[in-house]
């Protein structure tokens, strides 16, 4: 399996030693799987260093939801949820990420420490990548279908995987030609937003389409609903086991980055998935 490298302002994160995994803190009161839980900062940081400790290489701080139906949370709220939360992480040596599609936000996240934003939008906004351009921070540009108020309508595709990869292989060079290098680019399929289960289970299964764009792939499967409606409708909550085998599915195909609630069983799952692939493939 080839070694993935991202580089998250002045850190390179390798896949040398195992498949990334990044642990979410939602720091808003409704998000699907974990809304309320750490809206109190000090919970929110407690978390993310809980999180880190069961395996987490980097903590993605959100504070807007994009579960389906959502809608939009202003600019200061969203800056003033997320940027004591991010200070404390990155204080104490964690890699932040900050979860925004907003530039007001994003840059906040990035004063306070954030090494990495994560753009469910893929830097729709264009200052979006002027802001990460000059910070050197990573970048995770993610493929969704209309907005998180709508995208599950009736989400379409001819070929889910083909027009997801090119999407985001062409705002990858959006990106560089906004002058984000190349190395900080990581490219994300957006389980979960626009997409039937089906959708959702065909990009899964079709990650090396991905992985063979030469970017580092994140995959954001956790407890999401097409997973309930695969188990019979079990809730968010119970829905670890089941994150834990697309995690480790999915870094048999090559995932650079895992992002997930509950990190210590998907760490778990993601090491014997990282030693047979390196079993398949010592020798070669
Ligand atoms: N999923 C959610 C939010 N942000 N970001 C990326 N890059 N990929 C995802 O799949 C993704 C995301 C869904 O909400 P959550 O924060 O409750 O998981």
């Amino acid at each position: 399996m080839p070694v993935a490298e991202w580089r998250v302002r002045g850190r390179t994160l390798s896949t040398a030693d195992g498949t990334l995994i990044m642990g979410v803190v939602n720091v808003t009161p409704d998000s699907f799987s974990d809304g309320g839980a750490f809206l109190d900062p000090a919970r929110a940081v407690r978390h993310g260093l809980d999180l880190v400790a069961a395996g987490a290489h980097l903590v993605d701080v959100g504070g807007e939801s994009t579960r389906p139906g959502a809608g939009p949370v202003p600019v200061a709220e969203e800056r003033s949820r997320v940027v004591p939360v991010i200070a404390e992480l990155a204080a104490a040596g964690v890699v932040v990420s900050v979860d925004t599609a907003k530039p007001e936000v994003a840059a906040a996240a990035i004063d306070a420490g954030a090494a990495v934003v994560n753009d469910v939008t893929a830097l729709a906004d264009p200052e979006m990548a002027r802001l990460a351009a000059a910070a050197g921070v990573g970048v995770v540009l993610m493929h969704m279908q209309g907005t998180p108020r709508t995208m599950q309508d009736e989400p379409r595709y001819d070929d889910v995987v083909a027009e997801v990869t090119e999407f985001l292989v062409g705002r990858a060079a959006a990106a560089v030609a906004a002058g984000v290098a190349r190395e900080a680019v990581c490219i994300d399929p957006g389980i979960g937003f626009g997409k039937t289960s089906e959708h959702n289970l065909a990009l899964l299964a079709g990650l090396p389409a991905l992985t063979g764009t030469g970017y580092p792939v994140m995959v954001g499967a956790s407890r999401k609903s097409f997973l309930g409606t695969l188990l019979g409708g079990l809730p968010p909550r119970d829905r670890d086991e089941a994150t834990a085998a697309v995690s480790a599915l999915a870094a048999a195909a090559g995932a650079a980055v895992i992002r997930v609630h509950e990190v210590a069983r998907t760490a778990v799952a993601v090491r014997v998935a990282n030693a047979i692939v390196r079993a398949s493939t010592a020798g070669e």
